[in-house]
């Protein structure tokens, strides 16, 4: 190309910019916009392809046109902010003084501080008699801006501040990030594990609108905004739901990710632009999205940049270039960022050095965040995405901010503290900066007279969470009688009782409408189906298709009032729907009762962080890992066979689980779950392992009920009790069925054994470590007796434990029982097989029970050593078979 090739292609360029200015001008943009299609059209008829993008240009969404005049005091509203950054780093600060390595963050919220703010004082609407109230999923490391703002509100004391991260101090402290089981009464949502709030405030915002459209939601309105970090945003959790977001209009949905462009290490995306591919993900999805990328001091720069050169100049650069221009000077911008064409260098060269160094980002400027914030609060229709872009550790000084090493800055020395407190204006005196005194107007200031009057008109102070809710009714004692005598000629599993269960609560007069069904896909597996007609699967729009299966009794019925959640194949979607339904007695006013179904090898070893955050939030609800059992699921094989989710739930202090054999064991446990956790209102969740084996089910024993809730009882004495030798058998689950087998196997050996019901291991152990902690603190006392040691005191002979589990479980209450303990269980990868050849493998059959019951006893001397040899004949084990848990 020629020097004249060139300067007709500009005056082209021109031309046609022009033409497009004058339709804009005079017809506004719905004009130019169908001219722009008409004329994309036309080139594509012509052969002119066009690369796919899903981006708009590297400038704010909302032009300075449209922005609504801020309605706030822009001067008043700066200092409560400025006061507020200052304590939230001077209480990160001097917890560290206190004790070097407690850790805390001062960058995130510096960066955040104005997004906050904004919402604060415009948005964030409390509940009230008329309102549900808006939900702040918090960046958890920008705690200490929340606390700080609180801190001044009056909610929290000098001393809890004072006491960050020591919650055990005297004058009570706070916890290090957004945690609702240490403050029960502040926070709602656990976020800091990066990724679980994006997911879980996705379910959380459509589980309100399954609410509303049940007519259940006690008050209308409640906006979800969920603030993430620019890096959490890698996390697959963090985008993995926002299909269905879109999918599902959730316009009750703002997402605010502070685009710092950093993260812990350093920057996150140096060699592009994170809003920029951020924005293609969220805009491909269905998002609305508004990004926030120039403050208000560059709208007459890019006002002026009538060839475009300043809107090529921020495109082309990435983000470790804009990182650069945070750290360097004002010249150094003029020379890299503008230095790049003379007609940019014109552009700004009424400014000096140091007003190039202050031209702020969006996310620092409160008009352009205002203006976002109020687009997204009144946008319909679908979800909000804001891109805010923001520097890391904002207004921290040379060695802070935009450092890569600013995430982890927990102290500022004396120069630093000192520019801080001017910068920000904080009326402290040289001599007291250096202390990093915490800051409190008067009460009367004008600061504080505006705080109070701005969350007053918005109903009241966020974060705020409710323990409230009206106690749910337990069902009567026919519930159980249901179940305490099946009918004996027919063989049912435990996923078939709990369906039955499940169709009966949902019937229920006063409970079924907060019955909550969810399923990640697996209804017909779980012979479910019959409910899709039953109470209906939701879905925002309804059924807009007759479905192939209309004529079927149990066809699939889509409604908008219908009752399933679905989820599809989505275990982190459905716990998130578990979460939701499972706090909603708190979050949304409404107790409901989650039944999350699910293959239990998709549980905790897939989903524990989820379910971890659970217990965080005082979730309620029941978890229904069916298919269980590492033998008793055949064929499956070892990505499917689940023999350690007890195991894994126990590491969750809230969870309280269960592996019920019999179909009262199953009714039992139900309705003491609603009993604890929406009649005494505990905020504990229930785990109950269901399977698919086919077995009759036997009559209740009479008063086993107390027994089966703590763990244990005795389910079959034996019927040869003269058998010169005794032994206590322990099962679970399916596994029951081969130790009453192993029972009548043994009396050929002169063994007379007791078959025991062994429904939970991990809370007869919750139970022996109470005791055990009790009677070291109270030694001169009388001890208490684990429920376990209290229960086998009078029985004789050897003691073996069966189940489809590891053998941690039964081996977690061997120390208090009377005598050594044999147990047998699952350890090991699975393999496809069938029942009977996996039980073999495991080495947990009856024949198994049968000669680990003989060894024992041969161990104690109560018989010799050639039964046992004799046993394995008789019992056709092969002693050189294959060692399940060897790898
Ligand atoms: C699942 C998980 N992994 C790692 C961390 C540790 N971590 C805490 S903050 C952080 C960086 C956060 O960066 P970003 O999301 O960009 O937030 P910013 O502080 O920059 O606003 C990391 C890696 C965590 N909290 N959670
Ligand atoms: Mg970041």
């Amino acid at each position: 190309m020629t020097d004249k090739d060139t300067t007709e292609s500009d005056i082209e360029t021109r031309e046609w910019l022009e033409s497009l200015d004058y339709v804009l001008q005079s017809q506004g943009p719905d004009r130019a916009r169908g001219l722009l299609k008409e004329l994309q059209i036309r080139a594509y008829q012509d052969g002119v392809r066009f690369p796919f993008t899903a981006n708009t240009p590297y400038i704010n969404t909302i032009p300075a046109s449209e922005e609504t005049p801020y309605p706030g005091d822009r001067k008043i509203e700066r200092r409560i902010k400025s006061i507020i950054r200052w304590n939230a780093m001077a209480m990160v600060v001097r917890a560290n003084r206190i004790e070097e390595g407690l850790g805390g963050h001062i960058s995130t919220f510096a960066s955040s501080a104005t997004l906050y703010e904004v919402g604060f004082n415009h948005f964030f609407r409390a509940p009230s008699d008329d309102y549900s109230g808006d939900s702040l999923y918090v960046q958890g490391h920008a705690s200490p801006g929340i606390y700080a703002r609180a801190y001044l509100e009056g909610r929290l004391t000098r001393d809890n501040l004072r006491n960050f991260r020591r919650e055990l101090a005297e004058g009570g402290g706070v916890s290090s990030y957004p945690h609702p089981r240490l403050m029960p009464e502040f926070w709602q949502f656990p976020t800091v594990s990066m990724g679980l709030g994006p997911i879980m405030s996705i379910y959380h915002a459509r589980f309100a609108k399954y609410l509303e459209a049940r007519s259940l939601k006690p008050l209308p309105g409640g906006k979800v905004w969920t603030f993430c970090g620019d890096g959490e945003m890698d996390e697959p959790e963090s985008l993995g739901a926002i299909g269905m977001a879109a999918r599902e209009n959730l316009d009750n949905l703002v997402f605010v990710i502070n685009c710092n462009l950093q993260r812990l290490d350093g920057p996150v995306r140096g060699n592009s632009k994170i809003i920029q591919e951020l924005e293609g993900i969220f805009r491909g999805a269905g998002w609305n999205v508004i990004k926030v990328i120039w403050g208000s001091d560059w709208d007459p720069l890019l006002e002026a940049d009538n060839d475009g050169l300043l809107l090529k100049r921020m495109e082309e650069c990435v983000d470790g270039e804009y990182q650069k221009y945070i750290v360097e000077d004002g010249a150094y911008i003029r020379e890299h960022f503008f230095g790049k064409d003379p007609h940019l260098l014109k552009l700004v060269e009424h400014l000096s050095d140091d007003e190039l160094n202050h031209l702020h980002w969006g996310g620092h400027d409160p008009e352009k965040v205002y203006a976002a914030y109020n687009r997204a609060a009144t946008h319909t229709g679908s979800p909000t995405v804001i891109l805010a872009k923001t520097i890391k550790g904002y207004g921290l000084g040379e060695s802070g901010e935009g450092m890569n090493i600013t995430h982890q800055q927990k102290k500022l020395n004396e120069d630093e503290l000192r520019e801080f407190r001017s910068r920000f204006g904080i009326p402290i005196s040289d001599r007291d900066t250096l202390k990093t005194p915490l800051y409190l107007p008067d009460a009367d200031s004008p600061e504080m007279v505006y705080l109070h009057e701005r969350r007053k008109a918005l109903g009241g102070y966020l974060p705020s969470r409710s323990r409230d809710f009206s106690a749910l009714e337990t069902p009567s004692d026919s519930f159980v009688e249901a179940y305490s005598s099946p009918r004996q000629d027919r063989a049912v599993s435990t996923t078939q009782v709990f369906g039955d269960i499940l169709r009966k609560l949902l019937k229920d007069k006063s409970l079924g409408r907060y019955i909550v069904p969810i399923i990640p896909d697996e209804a017909r597996t779980f012979g479910l189906d019959a409910l899709f007609r039953q109470v209906g699967i939701y879905s925002a729009v309804g059924q807009l298709y007759e479905p192939v299966d209309a004529d079927n009794l149990s066809y699939y019925k889509e409604s908008t009032t219908g009752q399933i959640l679905e989820e599809g194949i989505n275990e982190a979607g459905s716990v998130s729907s578990f979460i939701a339904a499972g706090t909603s007695y708190s979050t949304l006013g409404v107790p409901m009762i989650p039944f999350y179904i699910y293959y239990s090898m998709f549980g905790p070893q897939r989903v524990g962080d989820l379910l971890w955050a659970a217990g965080d939030m005082q979730c309620k609800g029941f978890l229904l890992g069916a298919t269980s059992g590492r033998t008793t699921l055949s064929g499956e094989g070892l990505q499917h066979q689940d023999g350690h989710s007890h195991v894994l739930m126990s590491t969750i202090p809230s969870v309280v689980s269960y592996d019920p054999a019999f179909s009262h064991e199953v009714a039992v446990l139900i309705r003491d779950g609603i009993r604890r956790m929406y009649e005494k209102r505990e905020n504990v969740m229930y785990y109950l392992t269901l399977g698919n084996e086919k077995y009759p089910m036997p009559v209740m024993p009479e008063g086993c009920e107390d027994g089966v809730i703590k763990g244990l009882y005795r389910f079959r004495r034996a019927e040869n009790a003269g058998a010169a030798h005794c032994a206590q058998l322990f099962g679970s689950g399916a596994i029951m069925n081969c130790v009453l087998e192993a029972q009548k196997m043994l009396e050929q050996y002169d063994v007379a054994a007791d078959v025991w019901s062994v429904t939970s291991y991990n809370e007869l152990r919750r139970d022996g470590l109470e005791c055990a902690r009790w009677n070291m603190l109270h030694p001169d006392t009388k001890a208490r007796r684990p429920y376990v040691a209290q229960q086998l005191a009078g029985a004789r002979g050897v003691l073996v434990a069966a189940s489809d589990y590891m053998r941690a479980l039964p081996d977690g209450i061997a120390k208090w029982m009377p005598r050594a303990l044999t147990s047998l269980g699952t350890d090991g990868f699975g393999l496809s097989e069938g029942r009977t050849a996996l039980r073999n493998h495991f080495e947990i059959d009856a024949r198994f029970v049968t000669l680990a019951t003989l060894t024992a006893l041969k161990n104690d001397g109560s018989i010799g050593p050639e039964i046992a040899t004799k046993a394995i004949r008789d019992l056709d084990i092969d002693p050189d078979k294959a060692n399940p848990m060897a790898v």
